[in-house]
């Protein structure tokens, strides 16, 4: 189809590119240049490439080279998120060792990804299942530990029945399904270790509004999850005997207080104890909290709004009434104190769970709207939840606004005791024990005398025994392996057992980033001068799925170690405060072409489709043309498409463009091979203008702008119009698909141009064009600028980066945009050098025969120039 075979050039420069590089990684002459660091989100060794993949190291790779060609000393490395459940199913369902699985996984995706031509620093390649680097995530446990950042604690997990591991809350769908096996997830009380992100929540917070470059929608995301919540604590006396500690609540409407009607526990709360329970209520409230472990799914249960009467009082301190205790799973165990005080009146949840379990007849409503029409009753039948004015119900602080009873209520009742200002966050500590095989194991040794002993820094790595039993059901399978769990005390030198949890992978990939800045470091994590050198990332890609947790918890590492000194940052370091991720930019999604069967709405097999008409394929069987959509790619859809056949076919500097071309990268993306060939010719247009200005002289010094003719000040212009809206493309906005529309329009206007192609404003414009397009498209780049050969030594890899001057910017005329008594008439091109002197403008439009029309004979008695002389109102 196309007259040029991409294929052969392809092969040419990978040749030469492998003998001589394009760039020189970590070479003397380029440390004295200052440090760019761009990075992708390492991929999961699946064994499969796939169209997202092609999406971020396509834009990482162009933003790198081009940075490289701005003079930047790049780190550009790749590494394997290798740990994690897939290997271990692997392991349960074929028999092939994770490890196993996992290094054959590895060597073909990297082949896949040498395909698409990317620039990558492989001399700093990292696994992170390598003893070599899990030795190091060991080791930050341990300082974690010894921080008392790490910590062991009895939790209620989401227990996957199927997979026999605890989950994440985010690993558990609304349904209540593991995200994994789709099996219904159960709650479960383990020992689980944690880290205590909570410590940081506040910087956490903060610190967000250090990030300039991060997309606002991400830090949305990542200040819910963090859900910072003020309000107060109050403890509610329970009048039964036996119970002498108050039930403590936390409450984000301390205005409310007068509005309690009940209390209600979380179903984990310790009163929730046969002990402390009333003999005649206990029974029925702890078969009530059984029951609930059978409930499907964390999600499901605090839905519900079924609760049970314990059978307790607490005493209302300011009104000294009575008011009962119920237990009820709406009510979070690890959230606030697992307590709340029960406002029918004000809160959409307590007054679905007064209805559902009619604990009261009559709600009090102690909060009313602050403006309110006089005879219009409050409506009596739904919660008002809003801030307003508080009734007579309210005693003392009735007509008070609830802001200002917030404040004086929880003063007044610190001073009895009762209560006390607190904050919350929804944010909880990072649950990170795994009772799985394919992870880091946690270096811990549980001692009979000495209980919790970390392992020596000296005797890590704690590595993982190969040889164990994968079947898939029961504990983890390093529970099985007797000789690596019995050990001795590194205290005591007694017979001891080594913990059997490994981490959370999420841990793994929470200092990748800055074990790439000193990859093969045997003594440390890293190097501090170096890791400071490098740190943070100026540019991190990724998607958009891990916005919240592999983000957050690598800000919690980076912070940690911050403040530990394992690095530092200068003034000069964006953005400060240890965030590791300057820029982030979050790639959306590349969809496929998905077809469906107009009758049916069946997805059609490949075979079921008569492309013979490309942009109407039909149904074979029935001769009608197909439904089109782009959707997520999926086996069951046949939408499928495979890198690796794509690069193979079309190129890979087409496959590239198309990749950026298609949709700026935050949105989704709808791939369509058929328009691929757009680029191709393109690529073509660009090779043919390189060999139509090859044979000139080497003379390329630019004449002054006022020396040029017309036709050489536009064709200039347009050049360095280009090239600062390319290279601002490149640094600040990420639009991919407009530089490359802008290059496709300097082609354009190169072709059309009247000037010769010996001129040298000619040759700069080829040759700023072929510049620009070498980080997206390096092969065709590099055969274009062969054939330019302006400096044969040389490749377009060592030219810098083209300037712009603004000067050559100036347009020669402005159309000017008149008004006659401040409606638009008509536009006249102005010459620029005119456009701020009315008098001038007013001749130029009266010489038209439309501003004839307009101005006619009357006289202008005031000229108002705007916009620097582009609209001019005549008056
Ligand atoms: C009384 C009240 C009255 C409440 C009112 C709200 C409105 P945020 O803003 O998310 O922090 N709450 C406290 N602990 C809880 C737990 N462990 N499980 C479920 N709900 C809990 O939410 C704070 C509010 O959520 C608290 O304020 C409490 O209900 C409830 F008109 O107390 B409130
Ligand atoms: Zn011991």
């Amino acid at each position: 189809r196309s007259p040029l075979d991409f294929a052969k050039i392809e092969t040419k420069w990978r040749k030469r590119w492998a003998e001589a590089p394009p760039f020189q990684q970590g070479t003397k002459d380029l440390a004295d240049k200052p440090n760019y660091y761009v990075l992708s989100m390492f991929p999961y060794p699946s064994g499969l490439l796939h169209m997202g993949h092609v999406r971020v190291y396509t834009i990482s790779d162009t933003l790198q080279r081009f940075r490289r060609m701005q003079g930047y000393n790049v780190l550009h490395p790749m590494g394997w998120d290798a740990f994690g459940l897939p290997a271990e199913n692997a392991a349960i369902e074929r028999g092939i060792h994770p490890a196993e699985w996992t290094t054959k996984n590895i060597a073909i995706m990297k082949e896949q990804m040498d395909k698409l031509m990317l620039d990558l620093d492989w001399s700093r390649e990292l696994a992170t299942c390598d003893p070599s680097y899990y030795r190091w995530t060991q080791y930050l446990f341990l300082e974690l530990y010894k921080a008392g950042l790490a910590y062991q604690k009895e939790a209620v997990v989401n227990w996957d029945p199927v997979d026999q591991t605890v989950l994440a809350n985010e690993q558990v769908d609304h349904e209540g399904r593991s995200w994994r096996s789709g099996a219904l997830v159960e709650r479960k009380k383990l020992k689980q270790w944690f880290f205590k992100v909570t410590e940081f929540a506040d910087d956490l917070l903060k610190d967000l509004d250090l990030l300039e470059n991060w997309p606002d929608r991400v830090k949305q995301m990542q200040r819910h999850w963090i859900g910072k919540s003020k309000g107060a604590e109050f403890n509610f006396p329970i009048s039964s005997a036996k119970e002498v500690d108050p039930l403590t609540v936390f409450t984000s409407r301390p205005d409310t207080i007068f509005g309690v009607q009940y209390l209600v526990v979380s179903p984990e709360h310790p009163l929730i104890d046969k002990d402390r329970l009333p003999a005649e209520h206990a029974e029925e409230a702890l078969a009530f909290v059984e029951g609930l472990k059978k409930v499907q799914g964390m999600e499901e249960a605090e839905q519900s709004k079924k609760g049970v009467f314990t059978g307790l009082y607490a005493k209302h301190p300011l009104t000294d009434e009575n008011i009962p205790i119920y237990v009820a799973s709406y009510v979070l165990s690890d959230y606030g104190t697992g307590a709340v005080m029960g406002v029918p009146a004000h809160d959409k949840r307590d007054w679905e769970f007064c209805q559902a379990n009619k604990v009261v007849e009559n709600v009090k409503f102690v909060v009313e709207p602050a403006i309110q029409e006089a005879d219009k009753a409050l409506p009596q039948d739904e919660p008002f939840t809003a801030q307003g004015v508080l009734t007579a119900l309210s005693g003392k602080y009735q007509g008070m606004k609830s802001k200002e009873a917030m404040k004086l209520i929880v003063r007044d009742t610190m001073e009895t005791g009762f209560g006390r200002p607190a904050t919350q966050y929804r944010l909880k500590d990072w649950l990170l024990s795994r009772q799985r095989y394919w992870g880091a194991p946690i270096p811990i040794v549980h001692c009979p005398s000495c209980k919790v002993v970390p392992v020596p820094q000296e005797d890590l790595p704690v590595e993982l025994p190969l040889n164990v039993a994968f079947s898939g059901r029961g504990a983890s399978p390093l529970a099985g392996a007797d000789d690596w769990v019995n050990c001795k005390c590194p205290k005591c030198q007694g017979p001891a057992k080594r913990e059997t949890d490994t981490m959370d992978t999420f841990v793994d990939s929470s200092w990748y980033f800055m074990r790439f800045t000193d990859a093969h470091n045997k003594a440390l994590p890293f190097d501090s001068i170096k890791a400071s050198s490098q740190l943070p990332v100026d540019v991190y890609i990724g998607g958009v799925e891990h916005a919240i947790l592999h983000l957050l918890y690598s800000r919690f590492f980076s912070k940690f170690l911050l403040k530990q000194g394992a690095y530092q940052t200068t003034p000069e370091t964006k953005p400060g405060n240890g965030e590791p991720f300057n820029v982030l930019l979050t790639q959306g999604m590349v969809h496929g072409r998905t077809l469906k069967d107009p009758d049916t709405l069946r997805f059609l097999k490949p075979d079921e489709v008569d492309h013979s008409d490309p942009a109407h394929p039909k149904v074979k069987s029935t001769g009608k043309e197909t439904l089109v959509t782009y959707e997520k790619m999926s086996k069951s859809k046949y939408n499928g498409v495979d890198p690796v056949a794509v690069v193979n076919e079309q190129g890979v500097d087409a496959t590239r463009l198309h990749m950026l071309y298609k949709a700026p990268p935050s949105e989704v993306l709808e791939w369509d091979d058929t328009s691929i060939v757009g680029m191709q010719r393109w690529l073509s247009k660009v090779l043919k203008l390189a060999h139509s200005c090859s044979t000139t002289t080497q003379d390329t010094a630019i004449p002054p702008l006022d020396t040029m003719t017309d036709a050489e000040r536009d064709l200039n212009r347009t050049a360095h119009q280009t090239i600062k809206q390319v290279t601002d493309a490149l640094t600040t906005s990420f639009g991919f698909n407009t530089a490359i529309s802008d290059l496709i329009k300097l082609t354009n206007a190169i072709s059309a141009s009247d000037v010769a192609a010996t001129s040298p404003i000619y040759q700069n414009a080829v040759r700023s064009l072929v510049t620009m397009m070498a980080p997206m498209a390096p092969c065709m780049a590099e055969e274009s600028w062969e054939a330019l050969s302006p400096s044969p030594q040389t490749g377009v890899f060592q030219q810098t980066w083209p300037l712009w001057e603004e000067d050559a910017l100036v347009k020669d005329t402005v159309d000017c945009v008149i008004q006659v008594n401040g409606k638009t008439r008509l536009t006249v091109p102005i010459p620029a050098s005119l456009v701020a002197n009315a008098d001038q403008v007013e001749q130029l439009t009266r010489a038209t025969p439309q501003g004839q029309k307009w101005l006619g004979n009357h006289s202008v008695r005031k000229a108002i120039v705007a916009k620097n002389g582009a609209l001019v109102n005549f008056i």
